[in-house]
């Protein structure tokens, strides 16, 4: 892979005389007393403004301030006029746009596109504070603010939106963001070394519409450059019938060669002299080819062209081998350099390392602000995840090669935390990243990795090239709770655990010291339909978990236990699939208190089979097989009504498709049976969880529900909000649970045993 010009390497900007900032200044007074005139750098955001490095604003702004550079912050600006936006006066350079951690109508929408009540990010956990396709507002209004000042657009909402995508919201396909918005340019994925490249090139005078060469960037131009090959992706990977095309990945020559040879038709003469043509190597022009993507137009108006646009996006993000990409939108062109080279080790503690507050900005008084409560002790060691499932877009964004952070810039921060962090009680919540178990996973070779366009390194099996050394993560996880101060370090991000099996003995290391009495991890399903289209390993590679997790935890004299996770209506799930959990889930005595629907999020390949009705992971045509696709709200409903097979609210739904499905035999009193016979007297049945959980029916009930957002990536909240790793917590709610159910069970009883239950084997914590 192409070596990338370090961060560190920039010429620092005469500003850096300022030094860096308490705080980035969210006002005028603020800019006055750091002896600011002016800000060069704008950063206007959908999220209040948290010091912190998992907050994009301040990894940005940050980092711009490394480089010298004055950033201000606009910070959840009123957006129904240009006034907020003018706060901070005129920058310098440019305003840099982003909607915040998480795309705005996923903030703003749940799955069933009902309004959440709350906003994680935002102070007092207030809703509304931001506009629907914030980025895209904002962009607007800055432009109306200040004509002439370039707008650079970042953040996850720009990045997974960058080519014409799929809009759950309005059930359609919409325009790259960046022509909605009218910014100058886009930046996705991680964008520390596109942020700087721009910055410093700005601060030199070069305009903003000649910055047209640097990675991870997307840009409006009107035709292709000299110099540049272009391919039709239709030559690449056909959507309609396939021609004879002996490798689509050779390089233009080859695929020009071998259409040409196809108009000529039948060769005449077998033995007649031909001129050999030495074609150049692929990677000599690699560099200079650029694949063209359906138009928008194209794609809008029919999905399977849509989907092959999708399956060639996602061919095409590996950094080692990634081209060009350009779609036509009306008449311009979006143009998407090929994707950023990943941070080094290096890079990666030089952005972690800066001088953040670690705190929300003193604006916000003692107002909390939810998605700073969740990860103020919490460590990220990671970046980038090589799973490759269908339903999440991170490897869209971050890629698939990890970025490590080194050993000692963790140990570092974890004693920042430590020593600085108010009303830290000597616990961390969380040391990971997208994935628990990646930190120093790779491919077992550099070259290989680069030439490789495999869209996971763990479906269908473990690729053998990958080495599952987990002794890196060992020793991190050994050194962490070494540390004087430090009580407790839990592991609360996802684990790969087909990945972790490979290790015995971190999984033993997990068990042993890591676990806060429960273990969230995520199977997703338990049927092959769904898990394919997933890219999840079957549910053999749960129970082989299971059995290790069970074994490491008896030996340790530690009651602990796993809390599966699943999705219902994911696209490749029948009703008979969702039947067939809900057995598997009363087999094994689980009953998920708050459950989750598939959410078709901008650019995740299962969006684009949920749009399309067919698989991006293979070569897409007008023939190929359809995915079973799970759309209207009622069969949602019914996915939902299995995986609380426990609830009575959904037995009058489930009984009448077990009926249509011919398996009436699942109704009755029996153990095997699913549901019984009857409902109860009363449709009291309440989870010992309650407040934590999605009310049950909601769909009937009025637009804006309570519904309390929750990461599945960190630990649950308690039930009255307090410290999820609290295990005196949790071991309160269980008991509660358990008398609530006891009492019911007596209740019912009383009534003549109707609805009686079982106090069921394990408690299931919300997601
Ligand atoms: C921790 C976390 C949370 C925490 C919040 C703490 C926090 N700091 O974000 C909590 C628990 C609150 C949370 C909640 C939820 N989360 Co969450 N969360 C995360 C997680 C794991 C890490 C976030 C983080 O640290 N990001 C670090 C920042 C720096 O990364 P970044 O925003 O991408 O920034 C980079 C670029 O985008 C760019 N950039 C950023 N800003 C700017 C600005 C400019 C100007 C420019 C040019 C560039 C730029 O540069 C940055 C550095 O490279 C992410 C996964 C991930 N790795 O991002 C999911 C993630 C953001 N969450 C997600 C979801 C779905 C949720 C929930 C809806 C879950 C649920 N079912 O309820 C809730 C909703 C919260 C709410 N609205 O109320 C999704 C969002 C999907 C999407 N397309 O938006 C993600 C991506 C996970 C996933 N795999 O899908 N979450
Ligand atoms: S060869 Fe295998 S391990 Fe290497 S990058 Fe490709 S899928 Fe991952």
């Amino acid at each position: 892979m192409q070596a990338a010009k370090p961060l560190f390497d920039y010429p620092k900007y005469w500003a850096e005389c300022f030094g860096p900032a308490p705080f980035l200044p969210m006002s005028r007074e603020e800019m006055d007393q750091l002896g600011w005139d002016s800000c060069d750098i704008i950063i206007v955001t959908g999220d209040a403004y948290v010091d912190h490095p998992s907050f994009g604003m301040a990894i940005i702004g940050r980092l711009l301030e490394a480089q010298g550079f004055r950033v201000g912050i606009i910070a959840q600006p009123d957006w129904t006029s240009k006034d907020d936006f003018m706060k901070l006066g005129e920058p310098n350079l440019f305003f840099g746009v982003a909607a915040g951690n998480m795309d705005s109508m996923i903030n703003r929408y749940t799955a069933d596109k009902k309004i959440r009540s709350d906003d994680a990010y935002t102070p007092g956990g207030l809703a509304g504070k931001r506009p629907d396709r914030a980025s895209l507002v904002y962009s607007q209004r800055c432009k109306e603010a200040y004509k002439h000042v370039p707008i650079v657009l970042g953040g996850i909402e720009a990045s997974l939106r960058r080519i014409a995508h799929y809009d759950y919201w309005q059930d359609r396909v919409r325009h790259s963001i960046l022509i909605d918005a009218c910014a100058d340019i886009l930046l996705y994925g991680n964008a520390e070394r596109a942020i700087v490249e721009v910055a410093q090139r700005l601060s030199y005078g070069q305009k903003i519409e000649d910055i047209t060469d640097i990675r991870g960037t997307a840009f409006v131009r009107r035709d292709t450059p000299q110099g540049w090959y272009e391919v039709d992706s239709t030559r690449i990977d056909r959507p309609g019938k396939i021609d004879k095309i002996i490798n689509p990945y050779v390089n233009t020559q080859d695929t020009q060669a071998c259409a040409i040879e196809q108009e000529k038709g039948e060769v005449e003469d077998p033995n007649e002299a031909k001129v050999v043509q030495i074609l150049a190597s692929p990677r000599m022009t690699r560099d200079k080819t650029v694949i063209r993507l359906p138009s928008f137009e194209k794609v809008r108006g029919d999905a399977v062209l849509y989907a092959h646009a999708n399956r060639v996006l996602h061919l095409e993000t590996n950094p080692g081998n990634a081209r060009a990409l350009v779609q036509k939108h009306g008449e311009v062109d979006v143009w998407f350099n090929p994707p950023p080279i990943p941070m080094t080790t290096e890079e990666m503690d030089y952005v972690f390392g800066m001088p953040y507050a670690r705190i929300p900005h003193p604006a916000y008084g003692k107002e909390k602000i939810p998605a700073y409560d969740m990860i103020r002790f919490s460590v990220n060691i990671m970046r980038g995840c090589f799973g490759g499932c269908t339903f999440c877009s991170i490897t869209e964004h971050e890629g698939r090669i990890i970025q490590n952070r080194s050993e000692e810039s963790i140990i570092r921060e974890i004693e920042e935390i430590r020593d600085k962090v108010p009303g830290f009680t000597g616990v961390i919540s969380d040391m990971g990243g997208p994935t628990a178990n990646m930190y120093r996973i790779a491919c077992k070779s550099p070259e290989i990795e680069s030439a490789c366009r495999k869209p996971s390194c763990v479906f269908p099996g473990i690729c053998p090239n990958l080495n599952t050394d987990h002794s890196a993560l060992i020793q991190l996880y050994r050194s962490a709770r070494a540390l004087p101060g430090v009580k407790k370090i839990l592991i609360a991000s996802g684990l790969r655990y087909d990945l972790a099996v490979e290790s015995p003995e971190y999984v033993k290391e997990l068990v042993t010291h890591h676990v806060g009495g429960y273990l969230k991890i995520a199977p997703e399903h338990t049927e092959e339909g769904p898990l394919n289209q997933m890219m999840k390993p079957g549910i053999g590679s749960y129970d082989k978990f299971k059995r290790m997790f069970e074994k490491y935890s008896k030996e340790a004299g530690k009651e602990q236990y796993l809390i599966p996770y699943f999705i219902a209506a994911h696209p490749g799930t029948t009703d008979e699939d969702m039947m067939n959990l809900a057995l598997w889930l009363k087999g094994n005595g689980f009953r998920a208190d708050q459950v989750q629907a598939f959410y078709p999020s901008p650019m995740a390949s299962a969006t684009a089979m949920y749009h399309s009705g067919k698989n991006p992971l293979r070569k897409v045509t007008y023939k190929s097989d359809p995915v079973t696709i799970v759309k209207s709200e009622e069969q949602r409903r019914l996915h939902k009504a299995f995986l609380r097979y426990h609830d009575p609210k959904g037995w009058p739904m489930l009984r009448e498709a077990l009926e249509r499905m011919g398996r009436a035999d699942l109704i009755g009193p029996g153990k095997h049976q699913l549901i019984p016979l009857h409902q109860p007297a009363t449709d009291t049945y309440q989870s010992a969880r309650r407040k934590n959980s999605t009310p049950a029916g909601s769909h009937k009930v009025a637009k804006e529900t309570r519904i309390l957002t929750q990461h599945t990536g960190l630990p649950p909240r308690g039930s009255d909000g307090s410290k999820p790793w609290d295990k005196r917590e949790q071991a309160k709610a269980a008991a509660e649970a358990r008398a609530k159910e006891a009492a019911k069970a007596r209740h019912d009883a009383a009534k003549g045993g109707k609805g009686k239950k079982k106090p069921s084997r394990q408690p299931v914590l919300p997601r």
